[in-house]
């Protein structure tokens, strides 16, 4: 059976600290809506998100099959604009935590904090030219699966641990998005090659004390991808206050090494023609 997730009392402190999410309460839409066109839009929201607490911005047509069952936001909402919030690599890689040293843990409830931030700032500023937007933070689930959504709007390549690689942060970073009818312009998902590493790196694998993560790709739902067993991870997570090795293990995590990997696989995919 699945032990109950061990809370220390200083998460539900960062969780409650008064604006620590932003603004407790939306701005109403503006009655009167401005008149640009989509492409104009995008730029300017990823202009104003970048320069409002966002380290990542991308765009993607809002999908159906993202939206968690009970929920139909898409009707509302044809777009969705994912920010991604990076990580101190030093705090977030001393992973595991325990109830004497939760590092890890508060770094990653810090950026969930600021990533609602990002998106509560985001969604006010849409709000503001007329336009309607919600925004979606964790530490809970909320009614979208990120990682699909981060893909299609270029963040990252989906890595071995389940989670998103990106090209610059690696996968120290966390997800917020903000849904909205803003007439906006989709990013194309990247490659970069994190896909083709993944098959010959083994830190994952190799560093996950639950082996919950598979070294093969498998068919979930008609898509072939890594999969991880959560029925192995979880019971780990919940005992060390939300794990994180997986990520802070992977190569591309360490600061300044995605960079480096980008080039070289660059370098070796133009020799291989
Ligand atoms: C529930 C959840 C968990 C659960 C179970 C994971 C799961 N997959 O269900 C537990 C508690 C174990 C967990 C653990 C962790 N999580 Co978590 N988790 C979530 C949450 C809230 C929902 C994920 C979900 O939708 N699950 C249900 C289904 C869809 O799961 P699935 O079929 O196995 O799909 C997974 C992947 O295959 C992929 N996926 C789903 N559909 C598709 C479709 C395609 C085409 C592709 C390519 C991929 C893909 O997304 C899922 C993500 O794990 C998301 C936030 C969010 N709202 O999305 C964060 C999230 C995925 N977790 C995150 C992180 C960082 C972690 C941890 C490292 C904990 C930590 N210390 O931060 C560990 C890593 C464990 C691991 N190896 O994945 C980040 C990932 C950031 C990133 N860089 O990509 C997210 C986005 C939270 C956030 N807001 O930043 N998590």
């Amino acid at each position: 059976m699945t032990e109950k997730f061990r809370q220390v009392p200083e998460f539900a402190e960062v969780y409650a600290r008064p604006d620590a999410r932003g603004p407790r309460q939306l701005d109403s839409v503006a009655d009167v809506r401005s008149d640009r066109p989509p492409a104009e839009w995008a730029e300017l929201a990823k202009e104003f998100s970048l320069g409002n607490e966002a380290d990542l911005a991308g765009i993607a047509a809002l999908k159906p099959e993202w939206v968690f069952e009970g929920f139909d936001l898409e009707k509302e909402y044809p777009w969705i604009f994912v920010i991604g919030v990076a990580m101190d690599f030093d705090k977030f890689a001393a992973a595991p935590s325990s109830d004497t040293d939760t590092r890890s843990a508060l770094e990653v409830s810090d950026k969930y904090n600021k990533g609602a931030r990002a998106a509560a700032h985001l969604s006010n500023w849409i709000r503001g030219h007329g336009y309607n937007a919600t925004p979606h933070a964790g530490p809970w689930a909320g009614s979208i699966t990120l990682t699909p959504a981060a893909i299609e709007a270029g963040l990252g390549e989906l890595g071995d641990h389940g989670n998103l690689i990106n090209d610059k942060y690696g996968s120290c970073f966390r997800l917020s998005a903000v849904v909205t009818d803003m007439p906006l312009v989709a990013d194309s998902p990247v490659d970069f090659g994190a896909d083709e590493y993944c098959m010959r790196c083994e830190a994952c694998n190799n560093a996950c004390p639950a082996g919950a993560i598979e070294t093969e790709k498998r068919w979930v739902r008609g898509v072939k991808k890594y999969y991880v067993d959560f029925d192995k991870c979880l019971p780990y997570f919940n005992e060390t206050h939300g794990c994180g090795i997986c990520l802070a293990i992977c190569p591309w995590s360490r600061p300044g090494v995605a960079e480096k990997l980008v080039l070289r696989l660059a370098k070796k995919r133009r020799a291989s023609g």
